[in-house]
């Protein structure tokens, strides 16, 4: 079955992008609990190839998996196993990416991450096992070389070869057994929940077929990329879960830089899932270094514009959140952060408080920090007093906060917050500065902070 996280009400995801299971414990406990994240999504955890031709260790090793064995490159079982305990103990729950779309792709072989050897021409996985009867007959492929190629037809979508990769008959009891096996042992490790990477390239029958076979509910988030250019409507999979809104990456990023574009979202005018169905991110692994061809979203590597529309995701009360943790890269290709043997390195934390060995950390930058407080502070609120004007936006959330954006680095001028009279720290700067409301809820806003030119005040957000 399929429940929104029951994350005591919390209300963020952040993605912590090829961490190994040893630094995402330390992080839960160190950080990510006392900050109020919900969970945290990590990088797919069963044995998947390793690859050293077309690529050096590529970070896109995990999307193919060998078997469902818990080895891979973020560490070991009793690592992965250790990491859910911690996490779980301090509030944090887990989210497993899960890839049950498919196996490796053709042309490769060899060798796992646990040791199982695996050939993909020959459909042979003999670490599940799974062979070529498991996979989708290739006379159900309409396409001509078997790979998906036309996005304006469903059973192209799901029984072709997304980019070669083996696809999984998941109308079969047998391998539905075995993924049901696979994800029933996560729950029983503690994980909460899972994203289903590359849903759009499976049959909803089926995916439902899985959800019926948990053993306790989970919270599903479904990968289903729809930009109203294909066949495949993020509808089709509203039963199963919550599904990636992709047309959010492209509408927050327009709107951040050209604010007279962020009107739109007062109506959600921009055609994107109800709200209660929407998964949301400003970027993910994939569109920030261009795959997945999502558009031209607003990442880590344009800091200033990236706070701000991180900020404004989470301020607004649409959908639910993640937000991106990723390692620094020049290649599109390239794996994590590596000690020159392809081991990844742990994630050094620097006396600021921001972290080394080349992992970004952007759930660390203080305005992202403290926007998931705020969102968990005021979960349940509608959005008022909405004010837009040039470089400008504002809003209120109930009576809960208060909200604004001055793009040009400088305002000052009074908005009515819909706040109970008071004096609040404006969370963003730390409380460096304060925000008094009058009995009639109106308040002096003022910013002056160009390089964070973000105030948020709140009731119970002040840490
Ligand atoms: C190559 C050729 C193929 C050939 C194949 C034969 O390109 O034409 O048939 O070899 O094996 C890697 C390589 C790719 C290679 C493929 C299979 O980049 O060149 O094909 O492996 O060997 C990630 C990466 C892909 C990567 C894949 C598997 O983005 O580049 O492919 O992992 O390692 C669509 C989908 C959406 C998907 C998005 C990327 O609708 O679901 O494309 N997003 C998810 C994940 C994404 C992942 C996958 C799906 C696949 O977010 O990270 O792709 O699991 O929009
Ligand atoms: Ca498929």
């Amino acid at each position: 079955g399929y429940f929104d996280p029951d994350c005591g009400g919390k209300q963020v995801i952040v993605h912590l992008f090829e961490w190994k299971w040893t630094s995402i414990a330390e992080e839960c406990e160190r950080f990510l609990s006392a900050a109020g994240f919900c969970g945290v999504q990590v990088s797919p955890v069963h044995e998947h190839v390793i690859v050293t031709t077309d690529a050096m260790r590529p970070w896109w090793e995990r999307y193919q998996p060998v078997s469902y064995k818990l080895t891979s490159r973020s560490g070991t079982e009793e690592e992965f196993i250790d990491m859910v305990q911690r996490c779980n103990a301090v509030g944090v729950r887990i989210y497993v990416d899960a890839v049950l779309n498919h196996m490796a792709g053709l042309g490769r072989s060899g060798i796992g991450t646990a040791g199982s050897s695996f050939d993909s021409d020959a459909h042979d996985f003999p670490g599940v096992p799974f062979t070529v009867a498991d996979f989708t007959p290739r006379d159900m492929c309409p396409s001509h070389d078997g790979n998906v190629n036309n996005y304006g037809d469903p059973n192209n979508v799901r029984n072709c070869y997304l980019v070669g990769l083996t696809d999984l008959y998941g109308a079969t009891d047998y391998v539905r057994q075995k993924q049901i096996e696979y994800l029933n042992r996560l729950l029983e490790i503690g994980v909460a929940g899972f994203r289903v990477d590359a849903a759009k390239h499976m049959w909803p029958a089926d995916l439902e077929a899985i959800q019926g076979g948990l053993s306790k509910p989970a919270f599903f988030y479904h990968e289903v990329i729809d930009r109203n250019d294909g066949a495949v409507k993020v509808d089709e999979y509203f039963h199963l879960g919550r599904v990636t809104e992709f047309r959010y990456c492209s509408k927050i990023a327009t709107g951040i830089r050209d604010f007279s574009q962020l009107g739109n979202l007062i109506d959600l005018g921009w055609g994107m899932c109800p709200s209660d169905k929407a998964f949301v991110f400003v970027d993910n692994h994939d569109n920030q270094r261009g795959h997945g061809g999502a558009g031209d979203v607003i990442t880590h590597k344009d800091p200033f514009l990236y706070k701000l529309a991180i900020s404004y995701m989470l301020a607004y009360p649409y959908g639910f959140t993640r937000v991106m943790s990723s390692y620094f890269f020049e290649s599109t290709d390239e794996g994590p952060p590596h000690d020159g043997n392809y081991n990844t390195l742990d994630v050094t934390i620097n006396p600021d408080g921001s972290c080394g060995n080349g992992w970004v950390c952007e759930h660390r930058w203080a305005p992202i920090t403290r926007m998931v407080a705020f969102r968990n502070a005021v979960a349940g609120t509608e959005l008022a007093n909405f004010f837009l004007e040039g470089d400008n936006v504002a809003f209120s959330r109930g009576d809960k906060g208060f909200f604004a954006i001055a793009k040009s680095g400088s305002m000052d001028r009074t908005f009515q917050t819909g706040m109970p009279a008071g004096t609040y720290c404006n969370i963003i700067d730390g409380c460096a500065s304060q925000v008094t409301v009058n009995g009639d809820g109106n308040a002096q806003i003022r910013i002056t902070n160009a390089d964070e030119p973000i105030l948020a005040i709140c009731q119970g957000c002040d840490g």
